[in-house]
């Protein structure tokens, strides 16, 4: 979307993000999640078609994925320590909001690994500036035994006894998040591809590689990583995007998704052939969520691109 705003011909103009090739990564992961049998599921959801919407009464968009989880120890998390949370959160699955049923659903194949812990639902947002936060909790959600054959485990939002941030069936918003301190919890690669991707698909790895393209957008896969679009949606993507500065000096702005273990590396070109990273740019400023930069190149035009690189 952003490489189709107006812009000046012949001074800058803007291009997409782009990717390079990328380590080859770890399937550890991917066959520990596949080995589950025989277990009690958990089904972890809110219902469709709600109002559910941020604290400045927006809709909850694309960028919103929930979590579910536990918090390690004895910790418990309450409204005054969630600069602790991410510290303490032990994810132990994850899917994104979807915007067309206004809800969000996860299923779980319980390996047993955590029977016992309370469990918890965490709303967040890594596209955002700012923190926005829901965590969910009830007195019966404790992960359940694993062996035998039994119906799944239904855990459904609006059943949550404790809402810890955030709001719940409060006037007329079923989920009504919160700005709170704090960061998300950091995010590796393979625990992102859970939020997007089956087990099956986990499993086959065809689609889930940091170089493939699942959605055919033309954003790899590790490129809607770093910027926390839904890889599952051709039209979730982000780029590079051209801004003044207060003096009217035209800058480039890359978003950044929030705590996730990436490295973005700026380019400008002169012509579109040669890219160059380093002394031809200025990084003005590096937030959590935004890399601003512009151009050191002679001449009266530039182009940017992020080159994403995973650790
Ligand atoms: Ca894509």
């Amino acid at each position: 979307m952003f490489d189709e705003l107006p812009f000046p011909k012949d001074v800058k103009r803007l291009l997409p993000l782009s990717h390079w090739p990328l380590p080859a990564l770890s399937t550890g992961f991917l066959l520990a999640v596949a080995s589950c049998v025989n277990a009690v599921d958990v089904q972890w959801f809110s219902s469709f078609f709600q109002e559910n919407r941020d604290s400045e009464d927006e809709p909850l968009d694309e960028g919103w994925t929930f979590h579910l989880g536990y918090f390690s120890s004895s910790f418990v998390p309450t409204s005054g320590n969630t600069a602790e949370w991410a510290a303490h959160w032990q994810q132990v699955d994850s899917t994104a909001y979807q915007v067309t049923g206004s809800r969000f659903a996860g299923q779980w194949a319980n390996d047993g690994s955590v029977t016992g812990r309370p469990a918890y639902i965490w709303g967040l947002n890594r596209q955002r500036a700012s923190n926005e936060w829901i965590l969910l909790h009830d007195a019966s959600w404790n992960f359940p035994f694993a062996g035998g054959i039994a119906p799944p485990v239904n855990w459904a939002a609006g059943d949550a006894g404790e809402v810890i941030v955030g709001a719940l069936n409060a006037g007329g918003v079923h989920l009504r998040t919160e700005a709170v301190e704090g960061e998300p919890f950091e995010q590796t690669y393979p625990i992102w591809l859970q939020t997007y991707f089956t087990d099956e698909e986990l499993s086959a790895g065809t689609l889930t590689g940091a170089s493939d393209d699942a959605d055919g957008d033309g954003q790899a896969n590790a490129v809607e990583f770093a910027f926390a679009t839904n890889p599952r949606d051709a039209a979730s993507r982000a780029g590079v995007m051209v801004a003044k500065d207060t003096s009217g000096e035209i800058v480039f702005s890359a978003p950044r998704a929030r705590a996730t273990a990436v490295s973005l590396f700026p380019q400008v070109s002169p012509d579109l052939v040669l890219w160059l990273e380093d002394s031809s740019l200025e990084v003005l400023a590096s937030s959590s969520s935004e890399l601003l930069f512009r151009s050191k190149l002679d001449g009266n035009q530039a182009f940017a691109r992020v080159r994403v690189e995973l650790p």
